[in-house]
């Protein structure tokens, strides 16, 4: 038997070995991020300015890719492309993956800020649904005070759909339905040419962006009140989220409260976007007080009463937590 000796070689391996976490850490680590909405659209415009930041002071830390819009991924499948990981991170809302988890559409219901839900634990409880059931990490909340609306080419005059064809996601679907219309799922990207073709009558969309894909050529009226909370958010595969190191992920969740720290846009942003509807001469259709209160009411009940159906443990905490 022939003595151990450490080796001069055995000791570099042993000093390398020590030094490989420092080394990792050091390392940069790029994500590739894709967006369910337009590229040319305003919720990617105010990514961007968000992303650049992200990026210049990421360098040596993380850096996120943005590959691009529904070309990329087409809209309804961004969700299934982040849970099996085939992009690391996506822009999207809850009703485009709702064929990941129902309760994705259940965000649009909340009615007190994002920061708010990270105080009362709302935050920690979407996060562990999201890990649990669609193997996301849920980031940030990008978009708040956008209401949603239906917009119309035809007059109504009470809150009535009966015989109207209208373009849904999930996010409008009970409510509409309920009222009466015939819905139709269809992403934003073939929204125009429905409406020039006259296959839809109408179409649910927030307050602010139609101007984006030229809609406002093909709407004349917008119904108020508007409804709900549009929620469009930033998600990430999880694996992706756990091989980062401590230092990235810290990166990360700072980058994500500068994110919602600019959500004070949105308001803004609402007022503008009316103000130019009008210049464009679509018309509002407001009903007397006590019909725009059964409208917002009837959106409400219909949206928790969904909601309760899929998952009633989860929307009933939601609820508490969010609902005024
Ligand atoms: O496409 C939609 O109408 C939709 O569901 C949605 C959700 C959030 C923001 C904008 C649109």
């Amino acid at each position: 038997m022939t003595a151990h000796r450490t080796s001069p070689s055995r000791i570099l391996f042993l000093v390398a070995a020590l030094l490989a976490p420092g080394l990792v850490a050091a390392q940069e680590a790029t994500l590739r991020m894709v967006s369910a909405f337009a590229e040319n659209g305003i919720y990617v415009q105010h990514l961007q300015k968000w992303l650049q930041k992200f990026n210049s002071e990421g360098k040596g830390t993380l850096q996120v890719n943005f590959v691009g819009g529904p070309k990329a991924v087409p809209t309804f499948e961004v969700g299934n492309a982040v849970k099996s990981g085939v992009v690391d991170m996506a822009l999207a809302t809850g009703a485009f993956y709702t064929n990941v988890m129902p309760e994705a559409d259940f965000l649009k219901l909340t009615q007190v800020p994002v920061a708010e839900q990270r105080r009362n634990g709302a935050f920690a409880a979407i996060n562990d649904l999201w890990m649990q059931k669609a193997n996301m990490v849920y980031l940030a909340r990008m978009v708040e005070n956008q209401p949603f609306h239906l917009y119309l080419n035809k007059k109504i005059d009470r809150p009535e759909l009966t015989g109207l064809k209208i373009r849904i996601t999930p996010v409008y679907r009970e409510f509409f339905a309920g009222q009466g219309a015939n819905v139709v799922t269809m992403p934003p990207g073939e929204v125009y040419t429905a409406l020039e073709r006259n296959v839809v009558d109408g179409y649910g969309w927030p307050i602010g962006g139609i101007f984006d894909l030229n809609w406002h050529e093909k709407t004349r009226y917008r119904v108020d009140p508007g409804f709900y909370d549009a929620e469009v958010s930033i998600v990430m595969n999880l694996d992706a989220w756990r091989k980062l190191d401590a230092r990235q992920k810290a990166f990360l969740e700072k980058q994500m409260l500068a994110l919602e720290a600019m959500n004070g846009f949105w308001k803004t942003y609402a007022a503008e976007e009316t103000a130019r509807q009008e210049k464009a001469g679509i018309q509002a259709i407001r009903f007397d007080v006590a019909a725009a209160k059964a409208w917002t009411d009837k959106a409400y009940e219909t949206g928790w009463a969904t909601a309760m159906k899929a998952n009633p443990e989860f929307a009933g905490k939601l609820k508490a937590l969010t609902a005024k």
